[in-house]
């Protein structure tokens, strides 16, 4: 996927590198990285766990000229099966290879210092082990009236790692996020990573089709069932004029199955004109979209079903 951009001469020489974006499910990783790029790549749902593997979107900008490999990662828990390991073990992989780490937390209202600490404590030794240099991004305070209350938090986050720096922010009201790009620059090499200033993603159409895909049945369903539900591409075939996408929904259980199909099919019918306007606005053409719905029994904690189902290209069981 490409972009176009503004250019303009600079002498300020390029700083370049990777920056992994974790944090607990649900903090606001993917709506902070779609927020950066000014575009839609990862899928966003007010259910955790929605991340299933790591999402590449580089930022790039000419004033200061600054290239950032951004690394949308899933959220850091106590993994509960195959899946659940799978989830972060990618997350861990991102840290160690990123040259800066931004640690995304979220605050609500009440918070003190104490739960937002407890809440983010697995998370923290993760980030320690990681030893990267690690920014902490308190997101979601438009959700705070009373900003002072944050210098406690932040005294408290450093007590538990030394934080380089305490940058807070709203993804969805994109609050202080020239703030962040800048102390993530300011930590980066000189050097370029991309020659092609126009490269924003290095995944298929077609893994972003599944995802939106995904993101319409989560959208849909509650409980178990967000957890229970890959998307696997059958045919992604793009002509002149429009594109044709068949996939296959895959569930765990007949009963999730009925749920996703709805009475007279209604609910597949929902899932798959929302999926289809949001394939149109990436693809930029017409969409035809054909669902289907299978069951896998118990794919969540099978290593090899779970392998296929996270990996890049988003289809093929
Ligand atoms: N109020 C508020 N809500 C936000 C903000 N950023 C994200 N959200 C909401 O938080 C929820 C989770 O957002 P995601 O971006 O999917 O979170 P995530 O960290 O990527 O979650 P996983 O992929 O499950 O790890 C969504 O409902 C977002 O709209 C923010 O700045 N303010
Ligand atoms: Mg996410």
């Amino acid at each position: 996927m490409a972009k176009s951009r503004k250019k303009s001469a600079s002498k300020e020489l390029v700083r370049a590198g990777r920056c992994a974006i974790v944090g607990r499910p649900n903090v606001g990783k993917s709506t902070l990285l779609n927020a950066l790029l000014g575009q839609k790549l990862a899928i966003v749902a007010q259910k955790p766990q929605t991340t299933r593997t790591h999402i590449l979107g580089v930022y790039f900008s000419d004033n200061p000229p600054t290239q950032i490999a951004f690394l949308d990662t899933p959220g850091l828990h106590r993994p509960k099966n195959a899946l659940g390991r799978a989830l972060v073990e990618s997350a861990k992989g991102v840290m160690s290879d990123a040259e800066v780490v931004v640690l995304v937390t979220d605050i609500r209202s009440d918070d003190t210092p104490e739960i937002m600490i407890a809440r983010d404590a697995e998370v923290l030794d993760t980030v320690i082990a990681a030893a990267r240099p690690t920014l902490l991004a308190i997101n979601k305070i438009d959700r705070v009236k009373d900003k002072t209350r944050l210098f406690t938090i932040l005294e408290a986050y450093q007590e538990k790692h030394p934080f380089e720096a305490f940058i807070p922010i709203s993804a969805t009201k994109r609050s202080n996020l020239d703030g962040l790009v800048n102390e993530i620059r300011s930590r980066l090499p000189e050097g370029r990573l991309y020659e092609d200033d126009d490269f924003v993603t290095d995944r298929p159409e077609r893994f972003f089709a599944a995802e939106l895909v995904r993101e319409a049945v989560i959208a849909y369903t509650r409980e178990e069932v967000p957890h229970s539900v890959a998307v696997l591409i059958e045919k992604f075939a793009d002509d002149d004029t429009m594109v044709t996408v068949e996939a296959t929904i895959l569930v765990e259980k007949t009963s999730q199955k009925k749920i996703v199909i709805g009475a007279g099919g209604l609910m597949l019918k929902r899932i798959g004109t929302d999926a289809r306007k949001q394939i149109e606005e990436m693809v930029r053409k017409k969409v035809f979209l054909k669902l289907w719905v299978k069951v896998a029994e118990g794919w969540t904690d099978n290593e090899d079903r779970v392998r296929l189902v996270t990996r890049a290209e988003g289809g093929g069981l």
